[in-house]
């Protein structure tokens, strides 16, 4: 035990340390505790009083206020502070590595120079925890061990509530230092215990050393390690050994018959349907974020949720649109909201329903009331619209009985989606795996509040992991297209659109997804015939009149069909320009690619030419 760390911890703690036995763990905390200044070091088990005194000690430190629904508290990140931070997020580049322009990066040397000024004397009077988990199910060939070091209880409340515990997994890990490591630190706090110095904000990644620092900062997608840090060490290692590091849901689709089940996974950027096509009512959830994709000995796609919990957006989570969700907020179980309104130990939000939102109370930006402006006069909204709930799956009663599966769970399909409100058809299906990796690659999104700046601008996303690649892009679409190549049965991949307009209105209702996937869980097994397209397959009308008429008891207008599977030829050829400009220069892209784009081109700019039309409706391709 060296002996400046032994100063600062008790016996537990020092048992603890003791029974993971291992060096580099061992050098990591006496590091960060040299350098942080903790007034004292608790290292912690994975035993129910460990949770229970991180619970407590988020409390006293004032990170978290109870609620008067038991097991319920609030947490308040700054007002600067709500979102994930992407101009102050980089990875540290090594003199030799080489990444895609787009990819936010800063000098390895100057950067680890600049961040540890920043973490030095950072934790001084504030305990430093130190907590052991495990990324995907324990005991499996997913499992990625995750060491995280933070002075905020609420950061490793988070964690105990969303990841599994790995004390277990460490102990295994015998001396080998094949593990993340997260350093966190909140940094100075104000009155309202949130992150003062927010201008000196720092999400560090360093790829060489499998590790992530962030500093001044509480927002759970900046400060949570496990969360979208360790998604960007992920990617790294996974694109070094051909998986797939994904930010994807994954779900499992009752077929129509209920006769079976079928596992999808799907990538969506923040904020646009991820977790609302993940529970699809009738269906389970397994994920709603972060998914690792590996092929089996069979040549099939396996894949896991390395989460076991959901910080959800809480923004329109009402009794009618999410029933399960709003249940569970509304009962007794562990769970921290945060950034809502408070009032007299209620939590309020966004879109909650038919509830009354009271004139005043406490939120993100302090006491607040109605007609409270800002400093730039902007009237301050009595919730935020990245507020969010953290809670565990389990608590869900549709969560999938096969989700912590160490084998992982045998995926058929793959949706790909975004904000999209005039081009993609709600539906279409890729006529093969290099077509899905193009449907991926082409993922683009009208931003929202997920991600800090402005909101409705269009921007592209390739396989809604843009914010989190620290490989270039081209080689991580290799990688996609290679995994592809280890698979003899990969799964089929679909694009999909919720958010199609006409005149300004959505196409279609929120729920009627539920009728785009049992198409797709159906194709995956030969049930409907399609149409083929430029673009891909599309249903036949009589096919969705069925679904519809099965599952909501409701008449499916072929009109209805007609305006939302048309095919937009000039929105598609303008997308397709987008494309080029985007993928111009980037280096190492899959020659595939480029065919599919350019076959998509001609033949669209044909159509074009032949018809005279700038967009045709589906029977026009029967
Ligand atoms: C997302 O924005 O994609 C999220 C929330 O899942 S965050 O933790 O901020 O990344
Ligand atoms: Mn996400």
């Amino acid at each position: 035990m060296p002996k400046s760390l032994g100063m600062k911890i008790n016996s537990t703690s020092k048992e603890n340390l003791i029974t993971i036995n291992n060096d580099y763990v061992t050098q990591q905390i006496e590091y960060f505790s040299n350098l942080c200044r903790p007034s004292k070091v608790t290292i912690l088990n994975e035993k129910s009083e460990d949770l229970e005194y991180v619970r407590k000690l988020a409390i006293s430190t004032g990170e978290e206020k109870n609620l008067k629904i038991k097991g319920h508290t609030v947490h308040f990140d700054g007002y600067n502070d709500l979102a994930r931070d992407k101009k102050s997020t980089k990875a540290l580049m090594p003199p030799k590595m080489k990444l895609s322009k787009n990819i936010n990066v800063v000098d390895r040397d100057e950067g680890l120079k600049e961040i540890l000024q920043l973490f030095e004397g950072s934790m001084e009077g504030k305990e430093m925890l130190v907590k052991f988990y495990c990324l995907g199910p324990t005991n499996s060939k997913f499992s990625l061990g995750a060491l995280q070091i933070s002075d905020s209880p609420y950061v490793i409340h988070c964690e105990d509530i969303l990841y599994r515990q790995g004390y277990e997994h460490f102990q295994f890990l015998k001396e080998s230092n094949k593990f993340f490591t997260f350093i966190h630190s909140a940094g100075e706090l104000n009155e309202f215990n949130v992150s003062k110095n927010t201008d000196k904000r720092r999400i560090y990644i360093d790829l060489i050393d499998g590790k992530v620092y962030s500093v001044n900062n509480q927002y759970a997608g900046n400060s949570v390690g496990l969360k979208k840090l360790a998604l960007r060490l992920a990617i790294y290692k996974a694109n070094n050994e051909n998986w797939l590091a994904e930010h994807m849901l994954i779900t499992g689709i009752k077929s129509l018959k209920n006769e079976r089940i079928t596992y999808f996974t799907g990538a969506y950027p923040s904020a646009c349907g991820k977790t609302s096509t993940a529970m699809i009512p009738g269906h389970t959830i397994v994920g709603d974020d972060i998914a690792y994709l590996k092929v089996d000995t069979t040549g099939n796609c396996r894949a896991v949720n390395i989460e076991c919990g959901i910080f959800g957006i809480i923004q329109d989570v009402n009794p009618i649109d999410d029933p399960l969700i709003y249940k569970a907020l509304t009962t007794p179980r562990e769970l921290i909201f945060s950034n809502v309104l408070i009032n007299n130990g209620k939590p309020y939000w966004l879109g909650m329903g038919n509830e009354e939102i009271p004139n005043n109370g406490t939120n993100f930006f302090g006491e607040w009331y109605k007609g409270l402006k800002d400093k730039d006069g902007k009237e301050i909204p009595y919730a935020h619209s990245n507020a969010r709930y953290t809670m565990r799956l389990n608590e869900l009663e549709n969560v999938d009985p096969n989700f912590n599966d160490p084998n992982g769970l045998l995926i058929k399909g793959i949706f790909y989606g975004g904000r999209d409100s005039d081009t993609n058809v709600p539906i279409s299906e890729a006529v093969n795996w290099e077509h899905g990796v193009y449907i991926g690659a082409t993922l683009e999104s009208e931003t929202t509040s997920a991600i800090i700046g402005k909101i409705g601008i269009r921007n592209s996303d390739p396989m809604a992991n843009m914010d989190f690649l620290v490989v270039p892009l081209g080689q991580y679409l290799t990688n996609h297209i290679n995994f592809g190549k280890k698979m003899i049965n990969p799964p089929k991949v679909y694009s999909t659109n919720y958010f199609l307009k006409n005149n300004g209105k959505y196409t279609n209702s929120k729920l009627d997804k539920k009728v785009w996937v049992l198409w797709a869980e159906g194709r995956v097994f030969n049930e409907y015939d399609v149409i083929k397209t430029p673009i891909g397959n599309i249903p036949l009308y009589p096919d969705l009149e069925m679904l519809f008429d099965k599952v909501f008891n409701k008449k499916y207008h072929e009109d209805d069909y007609i305006l939302q599977f048309s095919i937009r030829i000039d929105k598609y050829l303008e997308k397709i320009q987008r494309m080029e400009k985007l993928f111009e220069n980037e280096e190492k892209m899959p020659k595939v690619f480029w065919e599919i784009l350019n076959q998509q081109k001609s033949q669209l700019s044909e159509l074009k030419i032949q018809t005279g039309r700038e967009m045709l409706p589906p029977t026009y391709f029967q």
